[in-house]
């Protein structure tokens, strides 16, 4: 498979954080955000499903637990539709005047949930990626990994669930090895974190991923 075309215009990076519930990608991004800021990096920080006032409601709908059950399809078409509208409103134009974003999730996350959780398999959500994003794609993915139970187990004490936190563990088991593979399958653009040791390890991980990321060593 080719490398697909990096987003980066005026040098600016786009890059993604990943993870299973419960990861501490919340965490995590506020980390990013001052390593970035001591830094001098211009940056904003975004997140999908949502970024946009459009996409933000979208995220509502998909995340509101609700007894009707929701189609996969259309949960899926709904990512896609939130994306959408976040690239070409904000995630571009910023690169293009040269600010790094920062996006908590971003299509890995369709890959994992979607594809591995819902068992959609990949072969639509490639299709769909080709038709919103061209050949668009994140430099740099951080992908903040721990045993599923582990993260159910942090996740467990924030309270109310939404509608995939009130998932199965099975689906969160699929998510993983979704993400596990994708980063196998791509390691130039995936920086794997052990996110199951302490914050302060993990975030040595992540400077030192974001060390080679910023000198453009990806
Ligand atoms: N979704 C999808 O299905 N398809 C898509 O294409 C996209 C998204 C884009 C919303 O995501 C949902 O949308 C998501 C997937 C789906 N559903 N789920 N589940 P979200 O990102 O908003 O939701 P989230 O996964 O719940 O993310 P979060 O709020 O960032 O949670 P987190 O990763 O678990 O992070 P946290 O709150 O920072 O950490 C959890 C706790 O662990 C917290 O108490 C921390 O203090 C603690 N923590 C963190 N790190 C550590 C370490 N190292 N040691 C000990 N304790 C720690």
């Amino acid at each position: 498979m080719s490398e697909p075309t990096k987003s980066n215009l005026n040098n600016a990076r786009f890059l993604t954080v990943e993870g299973v519930e419960g990861v501490g990608k919340t965490t995590n991004i506020t980390f990013i955000s001052a390593w970035l800021e001591e830094q001098g990096v211009p940056y904003i920080h975004t997140r999908e499903p949502g970024g946009t006032p459009l996409a933000e409601e979208l995220r509502s709908l998909l995340l509101a637990p609700r007894d009707e059950q929701v189609d996969a399809t259309a949960e899926l078409l709904m990512m896609f539709a939130a994306r959408a509208q976040h690239i070409e409103q904000v995630i571009k134009p910023a690169l293009a005047k040269g600010i790094w974003v920062l996006c908590d999730r971003f299509t890995d996350a369709t890959y994992a949930y979607q594809g591995g959780g819902r068992n959609m398999g990949f072969d639509k959500i490639q299709q769909l990626e080709s038709f919103v994003q061209g050949d668009f794609r994140p430099d740099a993915v951080i992908l903040l990994d721990l045993p599923v139970a582990v993260g159910l187990a942090r996740a467990a004490k924030r309270g109310a669930l939404d509608r995939f936190e009130q998932e199965a563990e099975g689906f969160f088991h699929r998510v993983r090895d979704a993400y596990l593979n994708r980063a196998k399958e791509n390691p130039s653009r995936y920086w794997l974190v052990d996110a199951e040791q302490s914050l302060e390890l993990v975030q040595v991980q992540i400077s030192n991923a974001l060390q080679k990321i910023l000198a453009d060593q990806v």
